[in-house]
């Protein structure tokens, strides 16, 4: 039984390198593709993305397991997996492992046809009515909010009953197998109050600009995760949505939340790329500090990661810019 056991660490522990240099696919990045912002991209880009993101729940999944089915199911389970226990979130991780898990997306939306890059929701930019951004388009967009009238669901999760992905049905809910279709809970507005739609005030132009004003990572990455981050995953999900949970890849919207996330890194970076494109630091869940060299796991979806490759958009397993 030990044996077993200490043979088991040895092969993983052998394995990780070459998984690893598998998950590179170092190239020189010569024409760093371009993420656009939704609101900016055409009307035939919008569709082109849409159709590959409805295509994802046709696919198999590459998980072999027995609970879920289709290849849009794996993004909320692995979300779901690594969050409970937590691994991906409230660490220096955060960043490099959303980033890489938003390529994965993008790559997997390539499988489907897609020959755009991975695109964002500027949340700063629709902060004082985000109900209004281009995203919620119901048709180049990805619907509205979910509706307490709509049935199927039961009480617990407002159905999202417009808009292109309508008939998305994820498998789980948290780390829970719990068949549900897609669902929305916008968190009103208190204009009395001076409190934005959507938790807006959160991520408004004075947080932002607290946010960037950090100089150091260890306070830069904390601050964009907690507060505009945080706030536009309850003030799309609430209490009844997808963007609630853990499980919240469940929503399409996720990655252009994600991404947006990874822009505000990007040109956080950008304004000072030799102290800042490999600033790396704070301290892991586990206690222990965080290198460049800590694993980014995807549980199969992909090939787990190293940070190291994930700092730079322009170079190591990434070629893109916003
Ligand atoms: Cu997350």
């Amino acid at each position: 039984m030990k044996f077993l056991h200490l043979a088991t660490l040895a092969t993983a522990a052998l394995a990780l390198p070459s998984d690893s240099l598998a998950a590179r696919q170092k190239k020189t990045c010569t024409s760093p593709k371009l993420r656009k912002s939704w609101a900016k991209a055409t009307a035939t880009e919008k569709r082109s993305y849409i159709n590959a993101a409805l295509c994802l729940a046709t696919k198999p999944s590459r998980l072999h397991i027995s609970t879920h089915r289709t290849l849009y199911d794996d993004f909320g389970y692995i979300h779901a997996q690594l969050t409970e226990p937590q691994r991906i979130h409230g660490e220096p991780v955060f960043l490099p492992w959303h980033r890489y898990f938003v390529q994965v997306y993008e790559d997997a939306l390539h499988s489907c046809g897609y020959t755009g890059t991975a695109m964002y929701w500027d949340w700063a930019a629709d902060w004082a009515a985000p109900s209004k951004a281009a995203v919620w388009d119901p048709v180049l967009g990805f619907g509205g909010n979910g509706s307490d009238s709509a049935d199927g669901n039961g009480p617990g999760k407002l159905r999202v009953v417009n808009g292109p992905f309508r008939s998305l049905h994820p498998t789980y809910w948290n780390t829970a197998v719990d068949p549900h279709w897609l669902s929305r809970d916008w968190a009103p507005g208190h204009p009395e109050g001076g409190q934005a739609e959507m938790i807006g005030n959160a991520y408004s132009p004075t947080v932002m600009d607290e946010v960037n004003s950090w100089t150091v990572y260890d306070k830069f990455w904390p601050a964009l995760e907690t507060s505009p981050h945080g706030a536009v995953h309850a003030g799309i999900g609430g209490g009844r949505g997808d963007m609630g949970p853990v499980s919240s890849p469940n929503d399409p919207i996720f990655f252009l939340h994600h991404a947006m996330v990874d822009r505000v890194w990007w040109q956080w970076q950008q304004k000072d790329p030799q102290n800042r494109t490999f600033a790396y630091k704070g301290v892991r869940n586990d206690g222990q500090n965080a290198t460049l060299n800590d694993v980014l796991p995807m549980l199969g979806l992909a090939p787990d990661g190293i940070v190291r490759d994930y700092m730079d958009t322009n170079g190591g397993a990434l070629c893109y810019i916003y």
